[in-house]
């Protein structure tokens, strides 16, 4: 298309899209889907298509902010850099390199941003987070059984899957673009089911679907394994490609099966309904979601889904197996990354608990991430950061950790930067973005503010020519095939379906989560905005929170639907309106993620592969202003 500037969603969705950017007049940018994309469906989000609408958002930090007080004082980048050199010398000298401490997050997955840490590496090492608050449980839970992370690639969904089970994955809200692919299964006979706690956009189009308890999803998988080895409704050669089957066995006949049965809530005949609907829709893809692993035992659970993928045969036919994250940047040259002789890891979703560190923390540069809103326990990440002398936050907004913050730096957005690249979670498509528009007057690229900072400590650390050395390798790389201008694709190896890989069965029965009793506040994610970026959205301004119950659980609190409450628990409270809905599952209420005030109801805790265990929680809810109802 003429005038059409290849860029991509940067946005942490499996989806990934590649756009095509077009400039209209007065300024604007129309932003539409990239024809060319073989899972693009001629369609992108509404969140990807209001991307124009945050560029101009009337909110954009637009100059360097430094902290007066309560109030902030508008400097040159010159002054900005200046202090914030000056700030980390300081505490370099005073407490040596691993004081300084850089946290970046999810908000753009570009591959220059992991160019960043080179500046920090440059001064002889520094602290950062390990794990994530995403996927870690899930994916390390998958690492037991490989030693690696397993790919099985979308387009197995849409030529070999015949049964795709969608487990705590809400498809329908969070990658749309899967959808097309479940209608192509279909037109060639196939079945589409889904495990969930509550009804959903995704339940709602699938053939079939199970309610089970929250975190009681690996206890439903080994009983499953169980009654299909009995029912010998197995791949028969599943013991070679398996290290441990002795075990594995004598595990499962030590099984204490009712207790398993009566953790996932689910009724025996129920048990036998999806063992049949597994047997029938081989090979059947096994999708689960991100929420099943928001608990302390989520490494566990995706051990078990790993388990019975291989038992259904999953390791030796195409269109089986597990499809979760894999790293979306495999292909980042990382000849690039400059090594650093000592860094101190924190696990991403606790550091801020530990008490007192040595050496303490003198200087935090957060970028493209808002823990103080989207990490657990609000409360304990405030108390911690008000203890650390300066604080840095590079944001495209004012937002609840740049308020937090000393210094506020204005970043520039992917439509004003590049070239750049970004892979996906989720597809083996790349994309290649090119500038679209300058970036308002006073504003930087994140490679640029960071590169400031080492010309002012007079360490050599170019990134934007660094970027551009990037983008060179990738274009260079031979894996890398050309689709059309800004498309890119590689042949990424897989993991299931080709008789190749081993895998290690669990040998212990899943943990039972710790909070089976009482009301527990399960967060989901939801289609109108994506993790904490809700600017532009009908989020931004939307008034007092929903919090949704069972009707049952709702009467027993003695509450009525609408009415105004306020939910207690981890370090604060939060206002809420109550909507009853009989989708939802007895003994938990479901909050939106995203919306301020949430992540002070949930626990600063980690999980197994440093995951973040958001659902690990008990809350109160009470009529506002009255006694707390259920404690
Ligand atoms: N529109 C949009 N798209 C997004 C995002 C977004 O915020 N908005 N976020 C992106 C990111 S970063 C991520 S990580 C993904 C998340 O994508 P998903 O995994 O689809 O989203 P979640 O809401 O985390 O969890 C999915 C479902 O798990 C269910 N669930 C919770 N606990 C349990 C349980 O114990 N058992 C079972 N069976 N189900 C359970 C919840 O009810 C929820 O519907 O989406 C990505 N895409
Ligand atoms: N309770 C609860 N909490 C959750 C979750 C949950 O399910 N429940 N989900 C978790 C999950 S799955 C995730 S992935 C995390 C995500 O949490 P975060 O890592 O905080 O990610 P975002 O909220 O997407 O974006 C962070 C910031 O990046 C900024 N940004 C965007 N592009 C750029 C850029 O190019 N440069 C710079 N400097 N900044 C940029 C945005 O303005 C935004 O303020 O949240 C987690 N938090
Ligand atoms: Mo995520």
């Amino acid at each position: 298309m003429e005038n059409s500037i290849p860029t991509a969603c940067p946005y942490d969705c499996p989806d990934a899209c590649p756009f095509l950017a077009r400039k209209e007049s007065g300024g604007s940018l129309s932003i539409g889907p990239n024809p060319e994309f073989p899972l693009g469906g001629g369609f992108i989000c509404p969140k990807g298509a209001r991307w124009d609408l945050v560029r101009k958002h009337p909110s954009r930090l637009k100059t360097p902010l430094r902290r007066n007080g309560s109030s902030w004082d508008m400097i040159s980048w010159d002054e900005a850099w200046s202090l914030w050199a000056n700030k980390t010398e300081d505490s370099i000298s005073r407490w040596g390199p691993l004081s300084v401490f850089f946290s970046r997050g999810y908000g753009s997955l570009y591959f220059s941003k992991n160019l960043l840490g080179n500046v920090f590496a440059t001064l002889g090492g520094y602290t950062t987070t390990i794990g994530s608050l995403c996927g870690a449980a899930g994916v390390a839970g998958l690492k037991k059984t490989f030693g690696f992370t397993p790919v099985m690639l979308p387009d197995n969904i849409s030529s070999h899957s015949m049964g795709v089970l969608l487990w705590g994955r809400n498809a329908a809200e969070t990658n749309t673009h899967l959808l097309p692919l479940i209608g192509h299964l279909r037109n060639r006979g196939g079945s589409v089911a889904a495990i969930e706690i509550r009804e959903t956009a995704t339940t709602r189009i699938a053939d079939s679907w199970w309610r089970v308890r929250p975190g009681s999803d690996g206890s439903l998988a080994i009983l499953l394994c169980a009654r299909l080895l009995e029912t010998g409704a197995v791949c028969g050669s599943w013991r070679n490609n398996v290290s441990n089957p002795a075990a594995f066995e004598a595990m499962l006949s030590g099984l204490d099966r009712s207790a398993a049965l009566e953790s996932t809530g689910l009724k025996e005949n129920e048990i036998d309904e999806i063992a049949l609907w597994l047997i029938e829709n081989r090979p059947v893809a096994l999708y689960p979601g991100y929420g099943i692993q928001r608990y302390l035992a989520g490494s566990d659970t995706f051990h078990a889904l790993a388990a019975l993928s291989v038992l259904l045969g999953g390791l030796e036919e195409r269109g089986g197996g597990v499809i979760f994250g894999k790293d979306e940047m495999t292909l980042f040259p990382r000849s690039l990354l400059r090594t650093s002789p000592v860094i101190r890891n924190m696990p991403v979703s606790s550091w801020y608990s530990r008490g007192n560190i040595s050496p303490p923390l003198g200087v935090a540069v957060f970028c493209g991430g808002n823990p103080a809103k989207q990490s657990p326990c609000a409360g304990a990440f405030a108390e911690t950061m008000s203890r650390i002398p300066f604080k840095v936050c590079v944001d495209l907004f004012m937002t609840e950790t740049a308020h937090m913050s000393d210094l506020v730096l204005p970043a520039s957005m992917f439509l004003e930067e590049g070239p750049d690249w970004r892979g996906s979670w989720w597809h083996q498509y790349l994309s290649r973005a090119v500038k679209a528009v300058d970036p308002p007057e006073g504003v930087l690229s994140d490679l640029e503010i960071f590169s400031g900072l080492a010309r002012k400590m007079g360490i050599n650390a170019d990134l934007e020519r660094e970027r551009i050395e990037m983008d060179r390798i990738l274009l260079d790389d031979q894996r890398i095939k050309r689709i059309s201008e800004g498309i890119y694709s590689w042949n990424e190896p897989e993991t299931w379906g080709n008789g190749h890989a081993v895998a290690r069965m669990p040998e212990k029965t899943p943990e039972q989560s710790p909070f089976s009793r009482g009301l527990r506040m399960v967060t989901v994610h939801v289609a109108g905005y994506i993790n904490g970026q809700t600017a532009g959205s009908s989020s931004e301004n939307a008034g007092v929170p929903e919090v949704v119950l069972s009707p049952e659980n709702l009467s027993a609190l003695g509450l009525v639907d609408r009415s105004r409450v306020i939910i207690r628990g981890g370090s604060g409270s939060m206002k809420a309106v109550v909507r009853s809905d009989p989708g939802v599952g007895d003994d938990f209420c479901v909050v939106r993620q995203g919306i301020a005030g949430v992540n002070s109801l949930t626990l600063p805790m980690a999980s197994p592969g440093y995951g973040a265990p958001f659902h690990e929680n008990n809350v109160f809810i009470s009529a506002a202003g009255g006694k707390r109802e259920n404690a």
